[in-house]
């Protein structure tokens, strides 16, 4: 094949979104649009419940089901630039979580969440519920710091629950090892008053205490300070009841060993520029991470060809 030294221009934002919604878009359930910060971004609205996720770092950055209010938190002063994670939504920590990494310059909670990744498929599973699946590979420049071939195969599944997937495939001929995190920041109404159940008596490393190990006593996990911590050993189905918003978050999971709790509370939160809420206030306050993960010793060692999936799925119900 003839060879050009004038590589094809890049397409435009509004090219991208033009193809995708002729590739893609299924009228009233899916479409595409340029969203914050010029980003491409897919909306995802079957009759049950909607979704807004970006092909940048296959960012979820809000979901919310009919009759109810949206039940991520997402930063109103985040930044959404190619390069930059978002602050809120559902960042994919991948191919390592947090600092889990020996180069002390490498990007905290890995390379994809700050890449564009690409539209595989979307598609209406029933009446109730439609898919979208992202895909990304490894590239040169991730190379410095994860010199391995891989694909990362990301899938939501929106309706009345929100069932997200990350696939992790070696595809190169050495074994792979990784570690991970879908890390969901859920939106609480007061986090002084949110507790979250499903951990207790379940040995977890303090981050805040330099990685000490602790053992989560018998009671549901409260927040006074903050919280920053790598929960071990748990296959556990989460729940954070919100007294504040009335309802409780239900965080289901397969595949993972690992849950990271995080909240930055007051202190550290002053020293993040990106984290505050609509009334641009302390965004701390309504926010409480709870991360489906496979980190620390629950890191992940995959023969060549071989793949393993992580699920969370999210639902909301009444508190009462
Ligand atoms: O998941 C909790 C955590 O590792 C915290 O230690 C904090 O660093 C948080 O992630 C946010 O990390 P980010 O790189 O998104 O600012």
């Amino acid at each position: 094949m003839h060879k050009t030294n004038n590589p094809a221009p890049a397409a435009s934002n509004a090219d991208l979104v033009h193809d995708l919604n002729g590739r893609f878009g299924r009228p009233g359930v899916a479409h595409f649009d340029i969203g914050p910060g010029g980003l491409t971004c897919l909306h995802l609205t079957p009759p049950t419940a909607s979704l807004r996720m970006l092909l940048h770092g296959a960012h979820v950055l809000q979901y919310q089901p009919a009759g109810h209010q949206p039940v991520l938190f997402v930063s109103h002063s985040s930044p959404y630039e190619p390069g930059k994670p978002v602050r809120g939504g559902v960042p994919i920590c991948l191919p390592w979580f947090g600092g889990e990494h020996t180069d002390p310059q490498a990007p905290m909670h890995g390379l994809v969440r700050t890449r564009a990744w690409e539209v595989a498929a979307v598609e209406p599973l029933d009446a109730h519920t439609v898919a979208a699946t992202f895909v990304l590979t490894a590239d040169e420049q991730g190379r410095r710091f994860y010199p391995h071939d891989y694909e990362a195969r990301f899938t939501v599944r929106v309706g009345p629950m929100l069932h997200m997937a990350l696939r992790m495939r070696n595809t190169g001929r050495t074994p792979l090892r990784f570690s991970e995190a879908l890390h969901t920041y859920l939106r609480v109404g007061d986090i002084h008053r949110a507790t979250l159940r499903g951990l207790e008596g379940t040995e977890y490393l303090d981050k805040t205490l330099d990685f000490a190990r602790c053992t989560q006593d018998q009671q549901p996990v409260t927040f006074t300070g903050e919280t920053d911590r790598v929960y071990l050993h748990t296959r556990a189905t989460c729940v954070v009841d919100d007294p504040a918003l009335g309802r409780r978050i239900v965080i289901d999971k397969t595949g993972s060993d690992a849950t990271v709790v995080w909240n930055p509370w007051q202190q550290r939160a002053a020293a993040m520029a990106d984290l505050d809420d609509e009334d641009h206030e302390d965004g701390w306050r309504t926010m409480l991470c709870v991360e489906t993960a496979n980190a620390a010793e629950h890191a992940i060692t995959l023969p060549p060809g071989a793949e393993h999936e992580m699920t969370a799925t999210l639902r909301v119900e009444p508190l009462g």
